[in-house]
């Protein structure tokens, strides 16, 4: 993996095409070519190794297949149960991004449980940061935890799990109010924290990851990541609402000029004079990579289906791009042929500007055609995925 050893020092993964040129530092387009390819590679191996932590039965395992957008019972799943059922650390990768690793760790509950040998034990450097889980009120063994993951300076999360059982049991009383329910869990999760520092709770249930404050607590640990590590963990959140689909949408946004270039610098040197001056199979891999992270392919279907309740063949009625069936070269190829194609001025001009890009694709097809085409497949997908998200009611 080398990505930390390459290209941007300042782990700015997503320059702006003129400062990506400059910094690639590049003279011929053969060395652009090569890493292009080196750095699309680091992208696609980055690694996040998030470890979620608990006592037994505070919904480690539902918590780490909802994150997978998994149900409970698929083969993949970590099995779930109301009995104590996790008893070594397991590594679950996610199904469609096996380098973002969930690590179902085993319960904390015993009586001599000692944090400082349970992080050895575990191997806490390898993990990115820790969500620690409770059902309840946090125990001494969570807070014990969080003061040595503290000193080991990782970060970790308190996550309240299950607040759908208290809302479920809280509307029967007559003056049910359903913020106030949420806020007094909240105070009181605080409350029993408070001798760590005000550490920040996220109410959450995995049964409904769109409500409640999942959402906040992605963003937050979005925002605590190095910027190419929250590339892994945006594009790894299964679809559970309209802002997950937006936030997916910028990085793989992101990700358009770097693939046209790529794409178009290295047709240039492996396929002379190929007409389409387009590597088609760095097309079908950003094509796949963004169909996957908006949840359209099939399996991620197949899960959200019997998540809702609602067939499959439901789901896939509303979408009505060319992807709509899967992304094959076929499927790009009319894509790229029956598009109608607006120049895309700005990226014309920066290219223009580089004597080793100005050379590219003579005849052929030209990268800001590629950039346009990348863009247009990307927006129709998120349509599809959009329409996917009302039709299923979590919207
Ligand atoms: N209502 C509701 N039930 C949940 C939620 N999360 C977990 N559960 C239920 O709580 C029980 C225990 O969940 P698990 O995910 O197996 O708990 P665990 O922490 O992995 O337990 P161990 O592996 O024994 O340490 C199961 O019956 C789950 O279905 C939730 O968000 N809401
Ligand atoms: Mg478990």
């Amino acid at each position: 993996m080398a990505y930390e050893t390459t290209l941007y020092p300042d782990d700015n993964i997503f320059l702006e095409p003129d400062d990506f040129i400059k910094n690639l530092n590049v003279s011929t387009g053969e060395e652009a070519a090569a890493k292009l390819k080196d750095h699309m590679d680091d992208l696609e191996n980055i690694s996040l190794n998030v470890a979620i932590t608990g006592m037994t039965g505070a919904g480690k395992s539902t918590f780490i297949n909802a994150l997978r957008g998994l149900n409970d019972d698929e083969v993949e799943s970590s099995p779930t149960g109301v009995t104590e059922t996790t008893m070594v650390p397991t590594m679950f990768p996610h199904p469609s991004m096996p380098n973002v690793r969930i690590w179902d760790l085993p319960g904390i509950g015993s009586p001599k449980f000692k944090a400082k040998q349970y992080l050895k034990e575990v191997k806490f450097d390898r993990f990115d940061f820790f969500i620690i889980l409770s059902a309840d009120r946090f125990k001494e063994n969570d807070l014990m935890l969080a003061e040595e993951i503290k000193k080991k300076k990782k970060s970790f999360y308190f996550v309240r799990s299950k607040v759908d059982n208290d809302i479920r049991s809280e509307k029967k009383r007559k003056k049910f109010d359903e913020q106030q329910v949420l806020s007094k869990i909240k105070e009181d999760c605080k409350c029993n924290l408070k001798k760590l520092g005000n550490p920040k709770v996220f109410l959450v249930s995995s049964h409904e990851l769109e409500k409640y404050e999942f959402q906040a607590l992605m963003d937050h640990l979005e925002g605590d990541l190095p910027e190419h590590k929250r590339f892994a963990l945006v594009q790894s959140l299964p679809v559970c609402s309209m802002q997950v689909l937006k936030k997916k949408k910028e990085y793989l946004k992101k990700m358009i000029w770097l693939t046209a270039f790529g794409s178009g610098a290295i047709a240039m040197t492996t396929i002379p004079g190929l007409a389409a001056g387009c590597d088609i199979g760095i097309v079908m891999a950003f094509f796949n990579r963004s169909f996957q992270a908006f949840g359209l392919d099939d399996k991620s279907l197949h899960s959200l289906s019997e998540r809702i309740n609602k067939p499959v063949s439901e789901l896939k009625s509303v979408m009505k791009s060319c992807f709509a069936s899967g992304i094959t070269v076929d499927v790009v190829r009319t894509f790229f042929l029956t598009s109608k194609v607006s120049v895309a001025m700005k990226v014309e001009y920066v290219l223009s500007s580089i004597p080793i890009f100005g050379a590219l694709p003579a005849g052929g097809i030209s990268l800001a055609t590629i950039y346009h085409l990348l863009n247009k497949g990307l927006n129709e997908m998120e349509e599809d995925a959009k329409e996917v998200l009302n039709v299923s009611g979590l919207e």
